[in-house]
């Protein structure tokens, strides 16, 4: 029963009551001030600009976390919005979710307005979440250490190891663990950071270049969900504690072909 407990450590932050940035993780006691720090200076120093109001949670897991591996990840090297589009409508299609379904979240994501959470959507397009403003925010999720080294190295081979790709690859590895959930569409709110990404279990995590132009201030998520329980979805969501503790294959670029051949693995 020795097993040292775990912090769950989640940050938001605001700038004139507009959404800054944000940020989960799952920490041993140790790490718990420096990553305070780390998440502090995230708020302060960030592109959206500098936030006037950091909210931290700082909290000890009374349950061990669930432990599972990442989605594998590739590249399809989209040129233009609209190549994204075609390839994430592809995909996602794929999986059984409708065109209408993806075409309703391309325009909620690209409208003016940033949600803090994800957006909810049936396979034709419905939206389920119970608050439409904000969404659901998925929280209670990491990754251990070793596991982190691990992911560091392969993205690294990649030219891809930032905080932005490592922290979206968990968020998503844990989203798809749930089988309700049939796809998600990223778009970061980050005006300079113009990768997106779709996620299947039977694709993986597929990031897709020039998802957006740059400049522009918006972005969101949107996870596909299948029927089933919908509370019984969010609470896993936001809180049954997830970490990461092994990393599936990374890859470079892959086209849409090569990844319409991959069998589903739900
Ligand atoms: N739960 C649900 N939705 C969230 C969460 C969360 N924990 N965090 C952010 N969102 C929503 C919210 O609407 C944000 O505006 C939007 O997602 C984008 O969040 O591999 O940086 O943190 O290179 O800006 C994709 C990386 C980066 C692609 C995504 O998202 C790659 C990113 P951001
Ligand atoms: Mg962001």
């Amino acid at each position: 029963m020795a097993r040292k407990p775990f912090y769950s450590i989640r940050m938001r932050s605001a700038k004139d009551s507009t959404h800054i940035s944000g940020a989960a993780g799952i920490h041993l006691l140790k790490d718990v001030s420096k990553v305070v720090k780390q998440y502090t200076d995230r708020a302060l120093e960030h592109e959206r600009g500098r936030s006037d109001t950091i909210r931290i949670t700082v909290e000890e897991l009374k349950k061990s976390p669930k432990r599972i591996a990442t989605l594998p990840l590739s590249t399809v090297n989209t040129r233009t919005p609209e190549a994204a589009q075609k390839t994430a409508t592809g995909l996602l299609t794929a999986v059984g979710i409708s065109e209408r379904a993806v075409e309703e979240a391309f325009a909620s994501l690209r409208s003016g307005y940033t949600m803090r959470g994800a957006m909810l959507l049936d396979i034709e397009g419905v939206r389920l979440e119970p608050d439409l403003l904000r969404g659901v925010r998925v929280s209670r999720m990491g990754i251990a250490q070793d596991a982190a080294a691990d992911l560091s190295k392969r993205l690294g081979r990649l030219q891809l190891n930032n905080n932005t790709v490592k922290e979206a690859l968990v968020l998503a590895s844990k989203v798809h663990k749930f089988k309700m959930v049939l796809g998600e569409l990223c778009i970061s709110d980050d005006p300079k950071y113009t990768t997106g990404y779709i996620a299947t279990r039977t694709h993986g995590y597929v990031r897709l270049p020039r998802i957006k132009k740059r400049g522009f201030p918006n972005g969101g998520r949107a996870f596909f969900i299948t029927g089933g329980d919908i509370m019984n979805l969010i609470k896993y969501l936001q809180e049954t504690p997830v970490l990461i503790n092994s990393i599936t294959p990374c890859q470079g670029n892959i086209t849409v072909k090569e990844l319409l051949e991959r069998k589903s693995r739900r």
